[in-house]
């Protein structure tokens, strides 16, 4: 099949799903098309795969870029020329919306190109459920040939949130476990926690709603117990401030900002504990891949954590902004070899239950219906 696929190219998890399923999907002979604004951080070469970058002028009447436009008529362009045989849009904004519209126009010229819309959690929880969205977020909804959730959590948040009428397929994130690294690396170890500390670590986009302030203090009180180390991976809108709470607080040389990575997994893998304390998470696809790594998680028991985190399996899970019973938990996990070590495996096992060789014929199935739909 020839697929379109849209996505935000930057480190989020929407970002990195879609860019790893559209890698997948050309491992298995599929011809891909990657349509947006910047060349996707995890895309590598395919001779399948190809790039499409939407450019918006940025002419001095426009105070606001209109990018949706630009990438409607990039669709147009792609679906016409390389002869998509189905689009599939990540994140309902503004992507959906400009399926549809790339649809009509195409429409008007005789050819039908069915869409699927995946959403991936605040496209749905936070941003889109706004008036200054809902109108066009339920529609475009309703209008793609298939809708899919990353979670049964976000399934329902969608019922919620949206007067939506049609059905949502739920399939859920998925990991190629066995590309991952399951020992940890004694040269990462030694350069981590060079007194052998226990190694935590968290990755985000350092995003409000990630809490990342909850990591800091969970790890200051499992650091008052057991000799630790914190590594936070990522960046975002909050990092000046949290690394400005660290920076005045004591212990701090035990906690390390290591920026963008793009594959965070390489020191995951080192890791003892992975802290996810987010106040919503539709998936958590940081603590999949942790735990894909064979690393234990502590999480918060929001959205569709518990789905992917199992309370005394790969990790534990506590309430929103309790950073005493998340210590608790870390401690537990950690307290001593033969628990850590069963923590570690039920993570790998866990993990393995969302293997992408479980989950992309699921998303192959799905093109096949639309496209057969169509063609009907
Ligand atoms: O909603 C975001 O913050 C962006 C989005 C992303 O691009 O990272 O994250 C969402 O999609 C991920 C991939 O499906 C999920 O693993 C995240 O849980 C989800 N984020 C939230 O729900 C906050």
């Amino acid at each position: 099949m020839r697929i379109g696929i849209v996505c935000y190219p930057t480190f989020g998890g929407s970002g990195v799903v879609a860019t790893e399923l559209g890698m997948a999907l050309a491992d298995k002979g599929h011809i891909i098309h990657f349509i947006t604004y910047d060349r996707p951080v995890r895309l590598r070469d395919h001779p399948n795969v190809f790039y499409h970058e939407v450019r918006v002028s940025d002419y001095p009447l426009f105070d606001y870029q209109p990018y949706e436009l630009v990438l409607t008529s990039k669709l147009v362009d792609v679906a016409k020329f390389a002869g998509l045989d189905v689009l599939h849009v990540h994140y309902a904004i503004p992507h959906a919306s400009a399926a549809w519209m790339a649809q009509r126009i195409l429409a008007a010229e005789g050819l039908r190109l069915p869409f699927v819309t995946t959403l991936h959690g605040t496209d749905i929880t936070l941003v889109g459920r706004d008036p200054s969205f809902e109108p066009v977020i339920t529609f475009s909804m309703e209008r793609s040939d298939a809708v899919t959730a990353v979670s049964e959590s976000l399934k329902r948040d969608t019922y919620t949130h949206f007067p939506l009428k049609r059905e949502v397929q739920v399939i859920p994130n998925f990991v190629c476990v066995d590309q991952y690294e399951h020992t940890p690396d004694p040269t990462l170890r030694a350069r981590y926690a060079p007194n052998g500390e226990r190694l935590v670590v968290h990755v985000s986009n350092f995003r409000p709603v990630k809490r990342v302030q909850d990591v800091v203090g969970m790890f200051k009180l499992l650091n008052q117990r057991i000799p630790s180390r914190l590594l936070l991976i990522g960046d975002g809108p909050e990092r000046q401030r949290i690394e400005t709470i660290c920076r005045q607080s004591s212990g701090c040389d035990s906690i390390q900002f290591l920026g963008k990575m793009t594959r965070p997994e390489e020191v995951m893998a080192s890791c003892d504990l992975f802290a996810l304390t987010s106040d919503s998470e539709s998936f958590g696809l940081a603590a999949l891949e942790a735990m894909a790594c064979g690393v234990p998680v502590v999480s918060t028991d929001t959205g569709g954590l518990p789905e992917v985190n199992i309370h005394g399996v790969s990790g534990l899970l506590s309430a929103v902004g309790d950073t005493e019973a998340m210590a608790a938990n870390a401690l537990s996990i950690l307290a001593d070899e033969a628990t850590h070590q069963r923590y570690r495996e039920g993570a790998l096992e866990q993990a393995r239950r969302f293997d992408l060789q479980i989950v992309l014929p699921r998303y192959e199935r799905l093109y096949e219906s639309v496209v057969a739909t169509v063609k009907a």
